[in-house]
């Protein structure tokens, strides 16, 4: 285990002194390591040259999904950060008015001003997002304070902090809560899945549920935090299944179509070449498009699940996957993810399989679309290892009788998702790096073997 995923003490950073001025010293440590690494990715993701990334599926090509086109017409509708996304300057310019757009997972991290660290758009649209509990002074002061930064999290402060990261998904859709929970942005969506999941098999295997909430004036399904029980987390989010939109957001495109120049620009980001010549001149595209994009660009299309984002024990976190695709490509993630740990791994595959097993038998599976959810990996270097179904926004329920298999190529209209499918997939693929961890052992011990071998004979 990496030394700096230790828990520190004050006495690992020399520091006698109150808890405020550690963390304080420390958080303005983390973020320019964070930084660098978002930095240095930028750089090169800006020198990539298109490539055969932006083409379609080579491999497990019965699961590509039909490209559909859609003509915009009108003015382009840009959702780059709006007005409404930002709440009343408080304290400080940091201060973030919840969005209120669908949601995503947790984890653990550091602080500085969001533009310090996170200079990219993709990086600002899935940030990563500190809450801190402020300590009551007896002014009135807000009940808590948003700030966006990168840090990892200390026991002992006189600031009771709440520390997660948000690494998929619209930021700004939690709020910290009392001890061991969030607070999540209600979506109707999501609260009926929560309430069908009570009695069903997955419910061992979705975060704690326990009712929705008013802060504020707004409303918010009140959840177990999944990093609570964890020393320092590791924690990756994976989307599952071979399509991230609702067939429903295709037909509202095609009748309506919105061209987004927010969209344009993340992904002449990744991929200059990516729009159409058509998208380039009217520097905008629709949002499926944009999906489908990102589907072919990743793992969503030939494997079934992609990589959203990982956070490390260290403070740093990456959400620059969008070109891994192959399965090759997530390996080498998921072994960087779990620093060679072959037991990890082990861990996470023994859990996957439950989980594959409850799925097979769930009823609220059967009955629902589940798109744009994840599963969220959790470890640290106890050797505790989890892995969670979260993010139900865009789980939309059948109609009465209507059933899916989750494992049988999509095509408009059979609503399929691909989530089992995608899941096989990321067991083979996590048994693949548990096959190669074990291997590896297997090879250094024997060169262990016979070098002894070799000195007794030359003894
Ligand atoms: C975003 C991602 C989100 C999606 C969001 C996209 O792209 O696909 O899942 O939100 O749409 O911009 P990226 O991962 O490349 O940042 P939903 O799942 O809620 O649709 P949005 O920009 O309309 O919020």
């Amino acid at each position: 285990m990496p030394k700096e995923c230790r828990r520190k003490t004050s006495k690992d950073f020399g520091l006698p002194g109150t808890g405020i001025n550690e963390g304080s010293r420390l958080e303005r440590r983390a973020p320019a390591k964070s930084s660098q690494i978002c930095d240095e990715l930028i750089q090169k993701a800006a020198q990539i040259s298109p490539s055969s990334a932006t083409r379609a599926p080579t491999v497990m090509d019965t699961r590509r999904v039909p490209q559909v086109t859609i003509t915009p017409e009108g003015g382009g509708s840009s959702r780059e950060m709006q007005q409404e996304d930002w709440g009343d300057t408080v304290e400080s310019t940091l201060r973030r008015k919840l969005s209120n757009s669908s949601i995503s997972s947790t984890g653990s991290s550091v602080v500085e001003s969001e533009d310090d660290l996170l200079s990219d758009n993709e990086s600002k649209s899935k940030g990563i997002v500190t809450l801190e509990h402020l300590v009551d002074s007896g002014e009135s002061k807000p009940w808590w304070k948003l700030k966006t930064i990168v840090h990892w999290p200390f026991s002992a402060t006189q600031r009771r902090k709440l520390n997660w990261v948000q690494l998929a998904g619209h930021k700004g859709n939690f709020k910290a809560a009392d001890e061991g929970t969030i607070l999540k942005k209600f979506s109707e969506n999501e609260m009926q899945c929560f309430e069908k999941l009570k009695g069903d098999m997955l419910l061992p295997f979705v975060p704690g549920y326990h009712g929705v909430v008013e802060k504020e004036g707004e409303s918010f399904l009140h959840m177990t935090d999944l990093l609570a029980n964890f020393d320092l987390p590791n924690v990756m989010d994976c989307k599952m299944g071979v399509r991230t939109y609702l067939e429903e957001e295709l037909v509202r495109a095609r009748e309506r179509p919105k061209p987004r120049e927010d969209l344009y620009k993340k992904m002449v980001e990744v991929d200059s070449e990516g729009p159409t010549p058509q998208e380039h001149s009217q520097q905008a595209v629709t949002k499926p498009r944009y999906m489908q994009w990102r589907e072919t660009m990743s793992s969503t299309n030939t494997l079934g699940f992609r990589i959203e984002g990982i956070k490390k024990c260290d403070g740093t976190c990456r959400t620059d996957f969008k070109k891994t695709r192959s399965k090759q490509d997530v390996i080498q993630v998921f072994e960087d993810f779990v620093e060679g740990n072959v037991s990890i791994i082990e861990s996470y595959l023994s859990r996957l399989t439950e989980i594959q097993q409850a799925l097979k038998r769930s009823e609220f599976f059967k009955q629902h679309e589940v798109i744009g959810s994840s599963l969220l990996f959790i470890h640290d270097h106890t050797g505790k290892a989890q892995v969670w179904i979260i993010d139900f926004g865009k789980t939309t329920a059948l109609p009465e009788g209507q059933m899916l298999n989750h494992d049988i190529p999509w095509q408009e209209g059979n609503r399929e998702d691909g989530y089992l499918w995608g899941l096989e997939n990321l067991i083979h693929t996590l048994e693949s790096v548990s096959n190669k961890g074990t291997s590896e052992q297997t090879c250094c011990t024997d060169t262990k073997e016979i070098s002894q071998t070799i000195e007794t004979d030359v003894q």
